[in-house]
């Protein structure tokens, strides 16, 4: 039986298709009903991440929220958060956050999480960590059995010194598994995709399951040059599903 409570279809969704972005922005929307004013927030990265950033801008122009301090995920989010008008601070400065809303790429019946897929994943875990509630925002299409099983990619943010090197570490740690590690690039020339940090990605893909997940990131952060990985462990407290039939909400 799963570790987790659902109150599957709290909300009804009308009965109308809905492209993923609407179903993502109801799961933000959702996730933003857990802002009160004079929380310290964490503000997550990507497509769905941005609903909710959206929605906390507008609930602070209309007066329904007040005082919020925001604490971006990255430098796309930070800018984001500036246009709509929220104050913004750092984690020196609020060491614990109250709340942080985030999307993901994979979410797996514990709630265990794959993000990065958006390159962010080294200050999501940071300020998603420094949390005492971490709510995940998803669309079903993001719902997998295992995490590193639906053939998309396994970020690890790696530094740029000799990077093969390392990435050759990291698809030997997993061969069993059929791992292959590539680089993450960008544009028409193949540059490394640099990261807000200044490192690259390897982009792992498993042919089979990797079995524990504990071990795994063990492994993962025991090799030098290695930052972090996108497996986001026992981290988050609420993961909001939305999908044609409804919003799910699924509690650790
Ligand atoms: C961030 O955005 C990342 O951790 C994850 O990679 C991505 C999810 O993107 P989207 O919400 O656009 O699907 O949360």
């Amino acid at each position: 039986s799963s570790p987790t409570s659902s109150s599957p279809l709290s909300t009804p969704i009308p009965s109308v298709i809905l492209t993923q972005d609407e179903l993502k922005k109801i799961a933000a929307y959702k996730a933003v009903e857990y802002v009160e004013s004079g929380m310290v927030l964490g503000l997550g990265t990507g497509s769905t991440a941005k609903h909710a950033v959206d929605r906390i801008g507008e609930l602070l122009h209309q007066g329904k929220l007040q005082n919020i301090v925001g604490i971006p995920t990255s430098k796309k989010t930070h800018e984001q958060a500036l246009s709509v008008g929220i104050p913004l601070s750092d984690l020196d400065s609020h060491p614990v956050l109250d709340l942080a809303i985030d999307g993901a790429d994979e979410v797996d019946p514990h709630l265990n999480l794959v993000k990065g897929r958006g390159g962010s994943l080294l200050r999501e875990k940071m300020v998603e960590g420094a949390c005492r509630k971490f709510v995940v925002i998803v669309d079903e299409s993001k719902l997998v059995k295992h995490l590193g099983g639906s053939g998309l990619a396994m970020p690890v943010e790696i530094v740029p010194f000799c990077w093969k090197f390392t990435a050759k570490r990291l698809q030997d740690l997993f061969e069993d598994a059929g791992c292959v590690g590539k680089l993450r690039t960008f544009g028409e020339n193949g540059e490394p995709f640099v990261t807000d940090n200044g490192n690259y990605i390897v982009d792992l893909y498993f042919k089979k399951d990797i079995g524990d997940l504990k071990a795994a990131s063990d492994a993962i952060l025991q090799l030098a040059g290695v930052v972090e990985h996108g497996m986001f462990l026992d981290m988050a407290t609420t993961v909001i599903v939305a999908s044609e039939l409804g919003i799910t909400v699924k509690n650790k």
